[in-house]
């Protein structure tokens, strides 16, 4: 029977946004993440246009990669990791997005990262564009939906595909890339928030707009993969999608029919774009629905047949059920995406319901439809941790989550799907996306950083630290 393959890419991931700090060092400037004050689970954060003095905006020191990756690489390294995923920040190498030039000592630093992983042996998998639009680009174009943003773009990824082609191999164009299908992607994945300023849970439901920035997302992708494929031989090139897996509430033909319709709607969609190379024909129907035109130009068609991408790659935490039922609707909690709770599932201290399963469901469904090899870039718990007098923490339940998650991958790979690794969220504590926490922590390494903006950003290892370290050993076979 089939198990993990010699060369599985046993990792971790990250993202600049959430990890690397600096927010306005060495010339970078403000993304869409820069402008996000921190919240909770119970109080939203919130985009505010203008700095205002006084409030905390977690993700400008974050938990500061970028003046701890010496010592971050180097647990990465102790617990054997072979991939290390993390991104680009955008605003490091072209501060608005526009400059006519990139800004060189972004360029080094980045140079600086990808040299240190080299010296173990660990092979960067970057996330061009993680949560990271340039702020500017949002002020001027109203973000993706602005035409305008595929070039700016493309020239961002001609500019570090060309300084990085030693140095990296595996790339994905846009984290979770159909969050823009749903009210919260306009903020943090599509920037369509142009003189927004509120709550995140406020943004207006604007699917023409987001649509039409999808549409130019789709473009900028397909061209830069065409760019990597033709000029870049070496590349891998992936796509990144939001996984949510979803249930039929019940065996009512109703449940099922609109489990099937949020399924495409919300998973299938970009990656039918994105991997077959032109838009669903469920898709028509769909706009028409909610008087949605999406306006291309001549070419786009061609560019999204030929800009397919090499492989597979989403985060998977979750799953719900789906009812046709609107009053049975919208009771659970999710990443960024809600729906029915499940009784048969147990969920985190953030209602996301646990479901190791719906993992090998959906490696499954994925592979059946696609055909070509995938990874989970992300996966994990988020939870409170207790740091104890003596600097341990003992997060038992975490162990318990991935063990959980990783014989699930494995009963996947004996069904026959091509699975070529595995980074779960947050290897390290990172400021969380949806709420600005700190105090959701998914890492295998501690940061002292709290919620109030304090903290040394000391390092710690968690019990999960060494758990993980004998998985990567083990390739997967010691899982006690
Ligand atoms: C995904 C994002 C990540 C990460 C993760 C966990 O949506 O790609 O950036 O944050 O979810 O979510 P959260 O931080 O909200 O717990």
């Amino acid at each position: 029977m089939k198990t993990f393959r010699e060369d599985f890419l046993w990792g971790g991931a990250t993202a600049a946004n959430q990890y690397e700090g600096a927010w306005d060092a060495d010339g970078k400037g403000p993304s869409i993440s820069d402008m996000c004050t921190n919240g909770s689970h119970t109080s939203p954060k919130r985009v505010t246009p203008v700095f205002e003095e006084g409030t905390l905006y977690p993700s400008r020191e974050a938990t500061d990669f970028y003046h701890h990756y010496k010592e971050d690489i180097a647990l990465a390294a102790e617990m054997g990791f072979k991939v290390f995923r993390m991104s680009i920040n955008w605003t490091r190498i072209y501060p608005t997005g526009m400059e006519p030039e990139p800004n060189e000592a972004g360029m080094e630093f980045y140079d600086r990262v990808f040299d240190e992983l080299k010296g173990y042996g660990i092979e960067p998998l970057v996330t061009i564009s993680h949560y990271e639009i340039p702020y500017a680009l949002v002020e001027k174009y109203n973000g993706w939906y602005g035409r305008e943003v595929i070039d700016c773009f493309v020239r961002y990824c001609e500019t570090i595909f060309e300084r990085y082609q030693d140095k990296v191999k595996y790339w994905l164009t846009f984290n979770e890339i159909n969050s823009g299908t749903m009210p919260m992607g306009s903020i943090l994945s599509l920037g369509t928030v142009k003189g927004f300023s509120g709550p995140v849970n406020t943004v207006p439901d604007e699917k023409q707009i987001r649509y039409q920035g999808l549409h130019h997302q789709f473009v900028a992708s397909a061209k830069v993969v065409k760019l990597a494929h033709e000029k870049y031989p070496q590349f891998k090139m992936g796509n990144m999608t939001l996984f949510a897996t979803k249930y039929p509430n019940t065996c009512n033909p109703d449940d099922i029919l609109r489990c099937q319709k949020e399924m495409r709607n919300m998973n299938w969609f970009t990656s039918d774009v994105q991997v077959r190379g032109y838009y669903p024909s469920y898709s028509e129907r769909f706009f028409e629905e909610y008087d949605i035109v999406v306006r291309k130009e001549e070419g786009d068609d061609e560019i999204l047949r030929q800009g397919t991408v090499d492989f597979f790659t989403f985060s998977y935490y979750m799953s719900t059920c789906e009812s046709a039922d609107p009053q049975i609707r919208a009771t659970a909690a999710g990443n960024l995406v809600g729906g029915v709770k499940n009784p048969y599932l147990k969920a985190s201290d953030w209602g996301w319901q646990i479901d190791p399963q719906g993992l090998r469901y959906s490696l499954n469904e994925i592979y059946d439809r696609y055909q070509i090899p995938l990874m989970v870039v992300e996966n994990g718990l988020g939870a409170y941790d207790k740091l104890e007098e003596d600097g341990s923490i003992h997060d038992s339940y975490r162990i318990d989550y991935l063990r959980q998650h990783i014989k699930q991958m494995e009963e996947a790979v004996k069904d026959g799907v091509d699975l070529m690794g595995y980074t779960p969220w947050g290897w390290i504590d990172v400021v969380s996306a949806s709420t600005g926490e700190m105090a959701k922590r998914y890492g295998f390494v501690y940061v002292n950083k709290y919620d109030d903006g304090t903290g040394d950003l000391g390092r710690r290892k968690k019990d999960s630290f060494y758990w993980y370290k004998k998985v990567i050993e083990t390739n997967g076979k010691d899982l006690r």
